[in-house]
Parts: structure tokens; sequence; C-alpha cells
């Protein structure tokens, strides 16, 4: 079979006529135009790897470590809102960001944070966050260059700071995994937008500027604001809850829109405080328990409690947020709205022109005296925040009453969250 297979084909082999090419030359405007196309598409194909590998920045996110030395060991610093912990990730934040301004990479530099303090053998290893910009053929380099600053940094030791180099760890990890880490955090941003803090006035938010705001509705309808504090609470004003307390009534949404409700969730449980009395200012608070948890986003997560110890000083700048009403008894806003407001003294805000001693000791007064940008009906429950000096947003207060709004000499009055600490801990464990 095989041979006979064989000698047929030799047989076609045999046969087949050798082929002549006829040695036509193409015309010169030709050979031209494809000369000139394929060195139009070389030199498209270079300028795009050049501009994607050279000139095009992308972002890296870095995690790491290290180990600080000559600290007394005390169990505050585990706590994230302690001022233990602040005061030692200041110090530490300050160090990395003034050693990747000085640098030669200090144009790549975006953003480090301190996001854990974590002790070991009588020391703190504290656990960083890096953002950093750079051209993809300079990933590799840009990652040499971090740890070279962090080293030099570590092995120089401040007054008061022992820092390890030999105990610098770093790794690149994803966006989705950096997002993750600052999403589990209270009172931070994911995104470092310069957009964030540039309008003066009550104006729209943006989106994940303020992530724990929340809308609680009545029968579909907003109603009230409301603060996220854990993945299953929120704090909201008592008299929020003035007409039903039926859980059934109520849902929470989240986001920078009112409506549509975005991440919708329902309410379990509604805890009022005890001596709350309707119709009074005094402990308008309440806790609102949802039947699932939240799952934290860039636009979705908690904002701090302060410690009951914190000091907000007159004088201090704090935000108020929500879809309240954007002048007494007039339109309300789909989109979210911010003021920038100052905290006023309690006893300024008992003067006899304002409210003549209805302000106590467990209420915060912030606005202006005189008048314009407050918060409003709607606004009820919502959150008045404070930045500390690392930016990490702290619950100051919560909206709860004025005389009508914007009005001078009547600025907003506002539950103290600090007075309600222990009441809080007590109603959720946190
Ligand atoms: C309200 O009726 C309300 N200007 C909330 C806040 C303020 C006034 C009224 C503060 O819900």
């Amino acid at each position: 079979m095989l041979a006979r297979w064989y000698d047929q084909l030799a047989g076609v082999v045999r046969q087949t006529r050798p082929v002549t090419f006829s040695r036509r030359s193409l015309p010169l405007w030709m050979i031209a135009l494809i000369v000139f196309g394929v060195l139009t598409i070389l030199g498209i194909t270079i300028g795009l790897l050049v501009h994607f590998l050279v000139v095009e920045s992308r972002i890296y996110y870095y995690s790491g470590s290290f180990k600080v030395l000559n600290i007394t060991y005390n169990k505050n610093y585990e706590k994230e809102t302690s001022p233990e912990n602040n005061h030692l990730s200041k110090i530490l934040e300050t160090k990395m960001s003034d050693a990747f301004e000085a640098s030669n990479i200090y144009r790549q530099y975006i953003n480090s944070q301190v996001i854990k303090l974590v002790p070991e053998n009588n020391n703190v290893i504290a656990h960083i966050w890096l953002m950093f910009k750079a051209p993809r053929a300079m990933k590799r380099n840009t990652k040499s260059k971090i740890e070279n600053i962090l080293y030099q940094m570590l092995r120089k030791n401040s007054d008061f700071i022992t820092t390890d180099p030999k105990s610098l760890t770093l790794m690149e990890i994803s966006k989705v995994a950096a997002e993750k880490i600052i999403n589990t955090l209270c009172g931070r941003r994911a995104r470092t937008s310069a957009t964030y803090d540039k309008v003066k006035g009550g104006s729209s938010a943006q989106e994940g500027e303020w992530p724990w705001q929340a809308s609680l509705k009545k029968n579909g309808k907003h109603y009230c604001g409301a603060s996220l504090i854990s993945e299953r609470y929120l704090v909201t004003a008592a008299h929020c809850f003035k007409m039903t307390k039926n859980p059934k009534n109520y849902t929470v949404s989240f986001g920078t829109r009112v409506s549509p409700p975005y991440m919708l969730h329902y309410v379990q449980e509604i805890i009022i405080h005890e001596n709350y009395f309707y119709g009074k200012h005094r402990n308008d608070i309440a806790i609102i328990k949802l039947t699932e948890k939240v799952s934290f986003k860039n636009d979705v997560h908690r904002v701090c409690l302060p410690e009951a110890t914190q000091i907000f000083p007159p004088g201090d700048g704090v935000v108020v947020t929500g879809w309240g009403a954007l002048s007494y008894n007039g339109e309300y806003p789909v989109l979210l709205q911010k003021a920038p407001l100052g905290i006023i003294a309690t006893n300024i805000c008992n003067a006899k022109e304002a409210y003549n001693g209805l302000v106590e000791d467990e209420m915060l007064c912030a606005g202006y005296l005189e008048g314009n940008i407050d918060a409003c009906q709607g606004d009820s429950g919502g959150p008045l925040v404070h930045p500390n000096n690392r930016n990490i947003w702290y619950l100051a207060g919560i909206v709860s009453w004025g005389l009508e709004c914007g009005k001078p000499n009547k600025p907003g009055v506002y539950m103290r969250v600090t007075s309600y600490r222990s009441w809080i801990a007590s109603k959720t464990g946190i």
C-alpha cells in the first residue's frame, strides 16, 4: 500500500510543469506609497510605545511596614482613633512625606499614610500605604527608589523616634487591594482628589467625598440624614422617628444622589436615646441597625467616632452635609450638599441675642453668627464632621435643631458626639 501511494505521488510530481513568473516592476509612485505606509505604521507604533512606556504615567500602590523601636508599649496604639495612634502616625507620616518631597522622585509622589500600628515585643510595627505615579518603563526603578528613600529615612533617628531600617518591607499592591485597605478604615477617602475641598459656601458634593453620609427614607421618601459608623450601624437624630418607630417604614441609602436610592438597605432596629422626649432638644440621638451589612466601597464607608475626651475647639472648621432644604421651607436638592462651618463656643451661642441659654453642654453650635450658611430641614440626623491633622474625618456632631435656617445669631445646633460616645458604645459595641 505504502509503495503504490508513493508511485502515484511521484507521477503527479513528474507531471507538474515548472511555473514561470513574469517580472513586471511596480510603478514608482506605488513603491513610494508602500514605503510611506510602512514608515507611517512604524512611526505610529513606536510613538504609541514611547507614549505608554515613557510618557504616560500610571498610578502604583504599595504597602509595607517598618519597626519603631523606642516606644513604651501602650495598648492604645492599636486603637484606630486613639490620640496615641494619631500622634505617632502623624510623626511617621510627616517623616515620610518630607523624605519623598525632598527626593528626586518628588514629582511621582502622591500620598503616603500610616494605616495601622501593631505591637511586637514592646516595639511598634507601622504598616504603611503609598501612592505614586510613574511611566510603565520606570516601574521597577520607582519601587527601588522608594525603598531606598524609606531606608535612608529610617536610618536617621530624630529626637523622639528610633526606627529600624533593616525591618523595612515594601510590595506593590493592586488598585483594588489599595482601595480596600482605605475603605475599611474610618474617616478616610480612597481618592485624593484636588476638587474635594475647593468650593466655599453650600455646594454639591463630589462622589466619594462624604462616603459615610446616608439618607434615611420614610416610606421611600428622604426624611433625615444619618452617618455610617460600622458595617451594620448608623447614628442619626431621635426626632427623625417622631411619626413612627416601626423599622419597616424606613430604608437607608447612600451615594450623592438621593434618588433613585443607591445601595438600598433595610432597617432591623431603631434605638432611640432613653432620655429623649419628643418636642425637647435634649438627647436627640438614635442608632439604626441595618438588616444586612453594608459592603464598603470608595463612595460608601464609615466615619470615625471621636473618643469621649476629644476636644473640638471653637473656631475650628467643620463641614455639614445633607439633602436638606436649600432655604427654610424652600426646595430640596437631588445632589448631596456640603457647607463649611466654624465651631461656635457654647457661651457665645447662649448669648441673649442668640439662643439665650438653650444650648446645653451635650450640644455644639456651628455656623456663622452673621447667618447664611447652615443646615436646614431634612438635614437632621446627618453628620457634622471635623478633619484631624492627618485629614481623617471624625463625627463631631449630629444635625439637631436651630431657629429656621441661616438666620443671623441663630446658628445650627448639633448633638455633641463626644458626650454620647459611651452611650453609642453601650448600644453597638463600637
Ligand atoms: C429641621 O427642622 C432643622 N438650622 C434642622 C436644622 C436646623 C433647623 C431646622 C438648623 O430639621
